[in-house]
C-alpha cells in the first residue's frame, strides 16, 4: 500500500508511535510518505520506502496565527496526487484529521481518480485534555466521524472518547508497540556507570514535563522512598515543569541526587541501565514510556489511570496506585529498591509482558488489517 502519515514530529509518544509504525510498514514492503512540518525526531536519515514531505506554513503580517491546518491539507492533496496514496493515516484528531478530511474533499471535488481513505489514530491528549475544551469539541467530533477508520491506543481511551463525544462507536483499539530488536541485550556498562555515578540504584522518569505528568510528585516519591538508600533519580525529557522539579528536589534536600538529562533521542540504552521506572501521571491514555521501560526489563511504578493498567497489568510489569495514594507509591518504590530479587523478577515479567502483548510483529499487522478493511469498505461504497 502507499501510505501517507501525519503526526506531531516533536518529542512525544504519538510522534514516536507514528514514526515507528511508518518504519515498520516500510520494512514490510509498503511505501510510506511522512507529511509533517519537520522530520520526525526518531526517523533515521534514510530508509528504503520512506519519504518525507515538509509542510511549510506561510507567515504573512496579516495572519496573527499561521494557518497550519490549511497548509497541511494542501500538502496532503499534493502528496496524495503525486504518490497515489491509498491511505492517509493521521495521528491526532486536531488538526490532522480535519486537514485530512479537507484534503479528501478537495481531491473528490477535483474528480481525482484515486482518493485516499482517511484513518485517524487517537492518542489521548486530543480527547482527554484538548477535547474537553469546548472551542474544539465540535470539530473533533466531526473529524472523527468523517474519518474512514478510527483507532484508539487503549480501551480506556476508546471508552473516554465515547463518553466525551457523541461519535461513531466503531473505534477499534490498536495498542502501541515496541520493536523487541531495539531492546536486545547489550552491554550497558557505560550508560550504567554514567547514570548511577557513585550510587548503586537508578530510578528513571521520562516525559515532556507537562503538569499532567506530575514531575514534582516524581521527585517527592523518590525522596520518600530512597532518602537513606544509595540511589539517584534520572529525569529524561524537557518541558515547562522542569523548574518545578528542580525546586522540589531542593526543598526536599535531594538535589545532588537528581540528574536532569534533557531530551534524549534514543532511550532504550538509558532504560536498560535503570532499576525502576516512575510514572505518576494524572492521565495517560497509554503510557508508551512505561512500555519502553518494561521492554528494557525495568519494573514500573505508576498511577492506576487511563490505559496504564492495560499496559503494565496489575502486579505484572510493576505496581500501580490510585492517583492520591502517594504513600502507597512511595512504599512500592522502596520495596523494589530494597529487594534485588523482587526487582529482577518483576523486570523479567515486565519484559515478557511487553514482548508478548505489545511487539511490533503482533501490532503492526493490526494496522494493515485496518487499512485493508477501510479500503474494502470504500470500494464497496463506490461500487
Ligand atoms: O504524554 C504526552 O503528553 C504526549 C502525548 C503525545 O501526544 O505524544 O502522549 C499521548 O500519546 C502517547 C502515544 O500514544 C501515549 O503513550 C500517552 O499516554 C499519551 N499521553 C496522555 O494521555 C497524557
Amino acid at each position: 500500500m502507499r501510505i501517507g502519515i501525519t503526526c506531531y514530529p516533536s518529542y512525544g509518544g504519538s510522534g514516536v508511535v507514528a514514526t515507528e509504525l511508518g518504519r515498520q510498514l516500510a520494512r514490510r514492503g509498503h511505501v510510506v510518505h511522512f507529511i509533517t512540518y519537520d522530520v520526525p525526531f526518531r526517523l533515521p536519515r534514510f530508509q528504503e520506502n520512506v519519504f518525507f514531505h515538509e509542510v511549510e506554513t506561510p507567515s504573512y503580517p496579516l495572519f496573527k496565527h499561521p494557518p497550519y491546518l490549511l497548509a497541511l491539507a494542501n500538502k496532503m492533496v499534493e502528496v496524495a496526487r503525486y504518490a497515489e496514496l491509498d491511505i492517509l493515516h493521521v495521528h491526532y484528531a486536531i488538526p490532522h484529521a480535519t486537514s485530512a478530511y479537507l484534503a479528501r474533499e478537495v481531491l473528490e471535488a477535483g474528480g481525482d481518480r484515486r482518493t485516499p481513505a482517511v484513518v485517524t489514530t487517537l492518542h489521548g491528549t486530543d480527547i482527554t485534555l484538548v477535547g474537553s475544551e469546548p472551542s474544539f469539541s465540535d470539530i473533533i467530533a466531526f473529524s472523527i466521524d468523517r474519518s474512514d477508520g478510527v483507532t484508539a491506543v487503549s480501551h480506556a481511551l476508546r471508552a473516554e472518547t465515547l463518553k466525551a463525544f457523541r461519535v461513531r462507536p466503531d473505534i477499534r483499539v490498536i495498542h502501541n508497540f515496541i520493536d523487541p530488536e531495539d531492546y536486545a541485550d547489550h552491554d550497558r556498562c557505560d550508560e550504567r556507570r554514567c547514570l548511577a555515578g557513585p550510587d548503586r540504584l537508578v530510578v528513571t522518569h521520562i516525559s515532556n514535563f507537562r503538569p499532567v505528568k506530575r514531575v514534582e510528585v516524581v521527585v517527592r516519591v523518590f525522596a520518600g522512598a530512597a532518602r537513606d538508600l544509595p540511589a539517584r533519580l534520572v529525569l529524561i525529557g524537557d518541558g515547562p515543569d522542569v523548574p518545578k522539579a528542580r525546586r522540589e528536589a531542593a526543598r526536599l534536600g535531594v538535589e545532588d541526587r537528581v540528574v536532569f538529562l534533557g531530551r534524549q533521542e534514543q532511550v532504550a540504552g538509558l532504560l536498560a541501565a535503570s532499576d525502576v521506572f516512575l510514572l505518576p501521571s494524572v492521565q495517560e491514555s497509554f503510557g508508551l514510556a512505561a512500555l519502553e521501560a518494561m521492554a528494557a526489563r525495568v519494573p514500573v511504578v505508576a498511577s492506576r489511570v487511563g490505559g496504564l493498567p492495560e499496559v503494565v497489568g496489575e502486579d505484572e510489569g510493576g505496581f500501580l496506585y490510585d492517583i492520591g495514594d502517594l504513600d502507597g507509591m512511595t512504599a512500592g518504590l522502596r520495596r523494589l529498591l530494597l529487594d534485588d530479587e523482587l526487582r529482577r523478577e518483576c523486570g523479567q515479567r515486565a519484559r515478557e509482558r511487553a514482548f508478548r502483548l505489545f511487539s511490533s510483529e503482533r501490532v503492526v499487522p493490526e494496522y494493515e488489517r485496518c487499512y485493508e478493511e477501510v479500503l474494502a469498505l470504500r470500494s464497496g461504497r463506490a461500487g
